[in-house]
């Protein structure tokens, strides 16, 4: 019914704005890149089955609830239509939880899509989809029919956004709450300045001067919040979490995207290996031990910033611990190495959240799961300089927090910007004024 009246709005609207749709219908652009936005070969020529970031923490205004967030689709400009983002519906899209430590999911959340008729020559980009939950080997429909909002076209084609998403959050049959839709992207951070040979705009880069290059782009997400009760193994309290996009192929599903843990393919993980990483499951993470125990990104900093060195560049154990196994007496989850983003639920949400996690003595964060507003850039670089192990630095990329504040209420990213309101190639009348003074100066010369 929701997207009769959508699509009604959306052929009314069209007339009018059919002008600016035409203007905006070029090539997306290809520049997107997060934690893990466009970072390995294969994945990078298929965005919607791409991962970007997981979140998983304990809820702050609901902490008897964990919240998951996991984002898809990179670098997702809002004005970027005819044929704007979508879930693909040829993907499934899974969630998975380990209760035990054992790197094998004990609950998952599979997520498949499906496209409505089209408006006219635009995307219809409201989605409708499907829940099945997979728990001791039995799966489970826990929701069906369920729309995604659409995305954030324009005050005129998706007016009163914000009613817009808070229509779609929908209650499963087994008590979690879940949103699926476009979001801003909550990942901020100096992309272009790290990716340019981690080169640091100003000072060490722990004060500011950082451009947030995900400002203005959107992802697509899934958000659950699932009552702890559900998920709490009654022993050390700690989930490892994870999230991936399958493909159909002539053998079933098959992996071709995954996040955890984040930056680890971006950083961690050698160019040649990553699409391999990227087809691998964490209970086989033992065999990309060596890339945390001698990280590379240790030895680069040796040669780019010696002079705040040396660099432990071997010998990793802190890193093995904070990205395979659990930081023992925090997150601790066993001798299995898999990458995992684990939070231990028993730690109290925080009510003033430090951006720079439990570096920042807030236990609460990251690498304690992971935060929308944790620094992860930060705290990464701090980390592989060598915070752990008595070498501390104040690096960071000079971005703070996002461009956009979270929401205090599910699904706590921020909306997207609409493509309408698109700040980039505004045109100003600057180049026409200048024009006119220096005519009208060289009039006053002549007088
Ligand atoms: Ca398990
Ligand atoms: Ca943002
Ligand atoms: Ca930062």
């Amino acid at each position: 019914m929701k997207r009769t009246i959508l699509l009604t709005l959306g052929l009314a609207a069209l007339v009018a704005s059919a002008v600016a749709v035409a203007a905006v219908s070029g090539p997306s652009p290809s520049a997107g890149r997060a934690s893990s936005h466009r970072e390995a070969t294969l994945i990078s020529e298929d965005p919607s089955a791409d991962n970007t970031d997981l979140y998983a923490f304990r809820t702050p205004e609901k902490p008897d609830t964990v919240t998951i967030i996991s984002n898809w689709i990179p670098g997702e400009d809002p004005a970027a239509g005819p044929m704007y983002y979508t879930f693909s519906q040829n993907a499934r899209y899974n969630i998975y939880i380990d209760k035990d430590g054992d790197a094998v999911p004990d609950v998952t959340y599979s997520y498949r899509f499906s496209n409505g008729p089209n408006v006219a020559f635009l995307r219809n980009t409201q989605q409708s989809y499907s829940v099945t939950k997979t728990e001791n080997g039995a799966s489970t429909i826990v929701g069906q029919g369920l729309l995604t909002p659409p995305n954030n076209i324009g005050p005129r084609f998706t007016p009163n956004y914000r009613k817009l998403v808070t229509d779609q959050d929908h209650l499963l049959s087994d008590g979690a709450l879940t949103f699926a839709g476009q979001r801003d992207d909550a990942f901020f951070g100096d992309i272009g300045s790290i990716f340019d040979l981690v080169a640091i705009r100003v000072g060490t880069g722990a004060t500011g001067g950082g451009k947030d290059f995900f400002a203005g782009y959107a992802v697509h997400a899934i958000a659950l919040q699932i009552p702890i009760s559900q998920l709490d193994n009654g022993t050390n309290h700690t989930i490892g979490v994870y999230a991936n996009t399958e493909r159909p192929s002539p053998d079933g599903w098959v992996q071709v995207s995954r996040l955890g843990f984040p930056l680890v393919n971006e950083v961690l993980i050698p160019t040649d290996v990553k699409d391999q990483w990227n087809s691998t499951r964490p209970g086989e993470d033992s065999q990309y031990f060596q890339y945390y125990h001698e990280p590379i990104l240790a030895k680069l900093l040796t040669q780019l910033y010696p002079q705040f060195g040396p660099y432990q560049e071997t010998g990793r154990d802190d890193l093995v611990a904070v990205g395979l196994t659990g930081v023992p007496g925090l997150n601790f989850t066993g001798r299995v190495q898999a990458d995992l983003l684990r939070l231990n639920m028993s730690i109290a949400p925080t009510a003033s959240p430090n951006r720079m996690g439990v570096l920042g003595g807030d236990l609460a964060g990251f690498p304690n799961g992971r935060r929308l507003g944790d620094d992860v850039i930060d705290i990464a670089e701090q980390v592989v300089a060598g915070a752990l192990i008595g070498h501390k630095l104040p690096l960071g990329d000079g971005v703070d927090a996002g461009d956009k504040p979270n929401l205090s209420v599910f699904p706590y990213e921020p909306d997207p910007a609409s493509g309408f309101d698109n700040a980039k190639g505004v045109t100003t009348p600057t180049h026409t004024a200048a024009a006119l003074d220096v005519h009208s100066r060289h009039a006053a010369r002549r007088r």
